[in-house]
């Protein structure tokens, strides 16, 4: 259910990611800052006289921190060495093959005085080299922390990477206008903003994404069963309508069912007298589900059924009348005023737009213009569970600003949930 969406988001967020991953890259593999830091650093060292600025101890500096910690015990072992570099030993120990050291040129207790010398000199280098090289490593810290724990994006960043990520919404179904308007809300909250970096980045990121998309697709939450409750007079009247196929028979049972576990008593209209088999479809839910069904013959006027069905209900002291209607496109204008006509007749306490996701930006375009024509009170979005895409559901509230009152997910009658905002956003950032 989505799922493309919901990659596409994550795409965006990774390329973000990516872009501040090669930012601190760069930062690591050239910091400027530690340049000067270096050079000073071989200019004060007696060490940088030696062989070691062969293998300059913080050449590598895009390496992780710790690793550089790691070195000052591998610093031992070079001062170590060092013992054997002829600095540090009288330059004739040095120069003299070992066996003509073994010549007893000296007496033996100039030969311990030299030794003890040797081993001060020796001592005083090691804590030196030390000294300065924690100094250095303290120092690297607290510029890599400045450079690594925080990014700001520029406006030309964002636009590269927001363009590509309009583009994400559109093949995932969200319309123009929408993608348009996200995108630039997404470059409001994101320009300048202090983002961090590593574990902190994806829940910031998502945090952003996900307060965008709640702001821009929220609208006045509406419950069927709290609007049924506060009617005082009965019977409360649904009318359901919407394209060819969308689902909206099947709706109106799985309704049903929730209706009756909520114990509110229901009748039904067979008002689609237009499609063959429409009033037989109805008939064997009407049977499994236990509902009277006010019918009449295939071509007559589906206002007359209603009328009927509400009456039957007014009578009988039924909670809620249920109509179905036959399946029209939105083109279709004898088809439009043969709705209008139920609702100028009924005047039903709600009317309920069922479109499948799966139809994509053209059901938002079909449901503009019932909506112009019946001023509809909501939707009933069928079919998600089928809905990789997922940006039906987000263009049609950002667009028409109406509810979304339940989802379809599946055939089965308990396939119908409740829709909130937090729904959609939840799956899909
Ligand atoms: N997967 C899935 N299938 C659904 C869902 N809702 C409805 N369907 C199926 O969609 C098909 C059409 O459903 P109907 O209720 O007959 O649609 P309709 O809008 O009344 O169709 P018309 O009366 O011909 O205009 C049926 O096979 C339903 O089982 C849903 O949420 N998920
Ligand atoms: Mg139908």
């Amino acid at each position: 259910m989505f799922d493309i969406l919901r990659n596409k988001i994550k795409g965006f967020t990774d390329r973000l990611k990516q872009k501040i991953n090669l930012e601190q890259g760069q930062t690591e593999k050239k910091p400027k800052s530690q340049e000067p830091f270096l050079e000073e650093q071989s200019e004060k060292s007696d060490i940088s006289q030696s062989p070691l600025p062969e293998e300059p101890p913080f050449a590598e500096s895009a390496e992780p921190l710790e690793e550089k910690e790691e070195k000052i015990p591998k610093s031992e072992e070079k001062i170590l060495e060092l013992e054997k570099e002829t600095e540090l030993l009288p330059p004739e120990a040095a120069e003299k093959p070992p066996e003509t050291a073994e010549e007893p040129s000296e007496t033996a207790e100039e030969t311990s005085e030299i030794k003890e010398i040797e081993k001060k000199e020796l001592d005083r280098l090691k804590v030196e080299d030390k000294r300065e090289i924690k100094a250095a490593v303290s120092a690297t810290s607290k510029i890599k922390s400045f450079f690594s724990s925080q990014i700001a994006l520029s406006e030309k960043d964002l636009d590269n990477l927001l363009y590509d990520f309009e583009l994400a919404l559109l093949e995932s179904d969200v319309d123009q206008d929408t993608s348009t308007f996200l995108c630039g809300k997404i470059k409001k909250e994101l320009l300048g903003k202090k983002i961090p970096k590593g574990k902190d980045f994806d829940n910031f990121i998502k945090q952003e994404i996900k307060k965008v998309f709640a702001e821009s697709i929220t609208v006045e939450h509406q419950n069927i069963i709290s609007l049924i409750k506060t009617k005082t007079d009965k019977p409360f009247v649904i009318l359901f309508l919407g394209p060819n196929g969308a689902g909206k028979s099947t709706s109106m049972a799985k309704l049903t069912n929730i209706l009756q576990k909520k114990n509110f008593s229901v009748i039904w209209s067979a008002s689609d007298t237009f499609r063959a088999a429409a009033i037989e479809q109805l008939e064997k839910h009407a049977e499994r589900l236990n509902v009277r069904l006010i019918k009449h013959k295939y071509g007559s006027d589906p206002a007359a059924v209603a009328f009927d069905a509400v009456n039957a209900a007014k009578a009988k002291k039924i909670d809620v009348v249920l109509i179905d209607s036959a399946g029209r496109q939105d083109t279709n204008q004898n088809l439009m005023e043969e709705l209008k006509k139920i609702v100028r007749v009924i005047k039903p306490d709600l009317k309920i737009f069922v479109g499948e996701a799966l139809s994509g930006r053209s059901l938002l375009e079909q449901a503009k213009v019932f909506d112009k024509e019946l001023n509809i009170d909501g939707f009933v979005l069928t079919k998600i569970d089928t809905d990789t895409k997922g940006g039906t559901s987000i263009s049609l509230l950002h667009t028409i600003k109406k509810p979304i009152f339940y989802v379809g997910i599946g055939q089965g009658y308990d396939d119908l949930i409740e829709f909130n905002s937090d729904f959609i956003v939840n799956r899909i950032v």
